[in-house]
């Protein structure tokens, strides 16, 4: 398998606003979560080069259900644009609801190959991320972290967050050893992050 599989038929499945409608579980999945307005639904669509597939959007919590796209025809594997967490002013209701929906997921998903957690490059990992990340070691499900919106800081920034983000990592037992960095902007470190999806799916 290699990248060009990205620019060949790439469909939106369905949107999953709980659990009981979840696709069958019939292909390996990945899963990009992260907190509200990382930049999730704009990565999917950098890495599957169409605008506008995931809906990306200036509002924080724009992405409200767990959505699903196939990727091949018949579908090859299968990427999830999840609701992001730690968005303050969603009612509280609400961000329980996704809080659920997206642990469950994330912890139950037999299909689930790797989770693709975004934590933005100018921030750095903050504590709503070390709670996901120690509910991913706890569960035993595979994840690597993905730095974004990397046109918005100096290369010199960039080397400090990347050194403190793997220093970081060294403590999380389910964490891939290896970082990306990426601008769905720029489409920087975008061949790369194709080539970390499929070295997911096939692990
Ligand atoms: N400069 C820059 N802006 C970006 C980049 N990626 C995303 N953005 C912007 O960040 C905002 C949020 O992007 P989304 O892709 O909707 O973020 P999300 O994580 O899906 O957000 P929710 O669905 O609300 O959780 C939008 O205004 C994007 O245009 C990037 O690489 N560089
Ligand atoms: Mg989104």
């Amino acid at each position: 398998m290699d990248t060009k599989i990205f620019s060949g038929p790439v469909n939106f499945l369905k949107s999953a606003p709980s659990l009981e409608f979840l696709p069958d579980a019939t292909v390996p999945e990945i899963a990009f979560a992260g907190r509200s307005n990382v930049g999730k639904s704009s990565l999917i669509n950098a890495l599957v080069n169409r605008n506008g597939l995931a809906r990306a959007s200036n509002t924080p919590g724009r992405t409200q259900e767990l959505n699903f796209f196939d990727v091949g025809e018949p579908p090859i594997f299968r990427i999830c644009d999840m609701p992001g967490y730690g968005y303050a002013k969603a009612p509280l209701k609400t961000v329980q609801k996704w809080r659920y929906l997206v642990n469950d997921y994330l912890r139950g998903r037999q299909v689930l190959k790797r989770a693709f957690l975004l934590i933005d490059s100018r921030h750095g990992i903050k504590e709503v991320d070390r709670e996901i990340m120690k509910m991913l070691d706890g569960a035993a499900v595979s994840y690597r972290i993905v730095l974004t919106k990397t046109d918005k800081i100096k290369a010199s920034e960039l080397a400090a967050v990347e050194a403190a983000t793997l220093e970081e990592l060294r403590k999380h037992s389910a964490a891939f050893p290896v970082i990306s960095a990426t601008s769905a902007e720029k489409k920087g470190g975008i061949d790369a992050l194709r080539e970390a999806v499929l070295e997911a799916i096939q692990s």
